[in-house]
């Protein structure tokens, strides 16, 4: 008997973890946008500390009625923004979303974003797990340069 409960709790441990336990998010921001704007840009660092890559497959928010995950990229001296289907947050690694590079894309806003105001996030992972991200809407008008990120390079 004592090696059939082993057994089974070994089976618990192998079995797949919650992705919300392997990837935390750090610094999550909204761009405060501009009032009649019906979009914003959102930033956070994903980091896993899983050892398998984790994809992320799409993005819900209460906020928005479509919210994607945006790339930029220079062409001919232009920046482009381009959807992103999913987005790999590589194991023992991270995923950054910052100003000038990945966003989420808060496409059709159902409401006003204040400075202060929090957003809600889930980001759904192809394994079906959902992370959830707790965003603070800022205005960048009002920062000193260099802070907006929450992070430092
Ligand atoms: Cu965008």
């Amino acid at each position: 008997m004592k090696i059939k409960y082993l057994l089974s709790v070994a089976l618990l441990l192998c079995m797949p973890t919650l992705a919300s336990a392997e990837i935390t998010v750090e610094g999550a921001w909204v761009r405060m946008p501009p009032p009649v704007a019906d979009t914003a840009a959102g930033y956070l660092i994903l980091n896993n500390s899983g050892d398998a890559d984790i994809n992320i497959i799409s993005v819900e928010s209460a906020a928005a009625a479509h919210p994607e995950f945006h790339s930029m990229s220079m062409h001919e001296g232009m920046m482009h923004m381009q959807r992103m289907e999913s987005v790999v947050v590589p194991a023992h690694g991270k995923l950054e979303f910052s100003p000038g590079g990945n966003h989420l894309m808060l496409k059709g806003l159902k409401r006003k974003l204040n400075a202060g105001d929090h957003v809600m996030f889930k980001l759904n992972t192809s394994d079906g797990h959902a992370v959830d991200v707790h965003a603070e809407v800022r205005d960048m008008r009002k920062m000193p340069d260099g802070h907006g990120g929450g992070h430092h390079h």
